[in-house]
């Protein structure tokens, strides 16, 4: 294991937080809950990231999803390129937001209508204000640990980053704003139904992401997203599946296509964007011919359905094939049994939850299978692995509630190498718990 250089991270780190609050832009990425200081990235190429001093790393964060064909693919850059040539933005139509919402209903038929932002947070917050506009009512069912971006009524019990720094309530949200938000627990639908029979009338919808990524990787249990659609159907509350994660990295066409379950209305992103900023809503037509300027619900955005943005999209649905679903579910399995064999022969308690190309090494000796599960892991042990996995040149997800993704760009060496770097990672953690 070398000792890897980090003094330009560290100066950057050190200057970055006299301008940006906690030296970034999004939580997570500033190692809070793993320790030590965030590297700096100069640039990634396939499943491979470089920092500011030059260390290389095979990349398992891949900006949190997006990029399921790995770092600038060549024909990705060319793209942008020539697009970029004749423009960045235009706040008018133009055809390729048409082909690229086109494209993602040829994928996903479900999203007869859809409508371009630029996150999945602006996607989650839009289709609530439809469901609610659509049922005249204001109540919504988010599940615990899920996270549907920082709008104000989804920080509640929410996952991700908001769970990893242990503010899954987050100051500054008005009681008011979240009083319509009730709180269900992922994988019970017992819970669903006693929230839809106590609020008979009043619930415009329930969102969840179909396989949650943001507890880390919990997939669905047998039943339950079935289960959902039916609560819906029986109380006339819309389904939605926050599938701003599990769209097109689950499948061709997402989790719904898997699980064969339709919702009402979904929330897309990340893919969709091939690592530009981007977000999108939709569903049925009947309900997304609501949004203005088709209806009175108000959505509007400067850079939706930004030229660069739309272009990036075509290009990364274009590439996906069956092939390469096939690649990143061997990839996932290889990984995922590597990880859970390193554990148990270093006497360490780790459940690897996996689906397809995402995956979360769970530092507990229970089964993930909801939030208050996911929160019998040892942060402690998953922290020391992670920094044990970057002196070896493996860039993990800097949080034990988040997702490791793969992409077409890793291979078996990189995953060979990333299990060899577990094997030693995970006697470091058994070392440390002995002493
Ligand atoms: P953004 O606003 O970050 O584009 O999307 C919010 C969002 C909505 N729905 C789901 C299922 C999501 O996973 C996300 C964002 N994902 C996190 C990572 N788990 C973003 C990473 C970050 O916050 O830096």
């Amino acid at each position: 294991m070398r000792k890897f250089k980090t003094s330009r991270s560290a100066k950057l780190f050190t200057r970055a937080q006299q301008i940006l609050p906690g030296g970034v832009d999004s939580p997570v990425r500033a190692f809070k809950a793993v320790g030590g200081t965030p590297l700096f990235i100069r640039r990634g190429k396939g499943a491979t990231i470089e920092d500011v001093d030059g260390n290389a790393y095979v990349d398992y964060v891949m900006s949190w999803g997006p990029l399921i064909h790995g770092h600038a693919p060549r024909g990705l850059v060319k793209t942008l390129a020539a697009v970029a040539r004749d423009g960045t933005s235009f706040g008018a139509p133009t055809e390729l937001e048409v082909r690229l919402g086109e494209r993602v209903r040829a994928l996903m038929p479900s999203l007869e209508r859809v409508r371009f932002v630029n996150s999945g947070t602006e996607a989650a917050m839009s289709v609530i204000r439809v469901a609610r506009a659509a049922t005249r009512r204001d109540k919504i069912i988010k599940f615990e640990g899920c996270y549907h971006g920082h709008a104000d009524p989804f920080l509640v019990q929410a996952g991700s980053g908001a769970l990893t720094l242990e503010t899954p309530n987050s100051p500054g949200v008005p009681l008011a704003a979240v009083a319509n938000t009730l709180i269900a627990t992922y994988n019970d639908l017992i819970s669903c139904e006693r929230l839809s029979e106590s609020n008979r009338h009043e619930i415009a919808a329930i969102i969840v992401e179909p396989i949650a990524g943001n507890i880390g990787v919990v997939p669905p249990a047998d039943g339950f997203l079935a289960g959902l659609r039916s609560i819906c159907d029986r109380e006339g509350i819309l389904l939605v599946f926050d599938e701003v994660i599990s769209g097109f990295r689950a499948g061709l066409g997402g989790a719904q296509a898997l699980v064969g379950v339709k919702p009402d209305l979904t929330c897309l992103g990340k893919i969709i964007g091939g690592g530009l900023p981007v977000g999108a809503y939709g569903g049925r037509a009947d309900l997304m011919e609501l949004v203005s300027p088709a209806g009175p619900v108000y959505q509007a955005g400067t850079l939706s359905g930004n030229p660069l943005a739309m272009a990036a999209g075509l290009w990364s649905l274009g590439e996906l094939s069956a092939r390469l679903y096939r690649h990143l579910a061997r990839l996932g399995s290889m990984l995922a049994d590597g990880l859970a064999t390193a554990a148990r022969d270093a006497g360490v308690a780790v459940q690897v939850n996996a689906f397809g190309s995402m995956l979360t090494p769970f530092f507990t000796a229970q089964a993930v299978r909801d939030y208050h599960s996911a929160l019998t892991a040892d942060t402690r042990q998953y922290a020391a692995f992670f920094r044990a996995m970057l002196a070896r040149g493996i860039y993990p997800p800097p949080s034990q509630f988040e997702a490791w993704f793969l992409s077409g760009a890793h291979t078996e060496r990189d995953v060979r190498k990333t299990i060899a770097a577990a094997k030693e990672a995970m006697k470091a953690v058994s070392g440390d718990s002995r002493q």
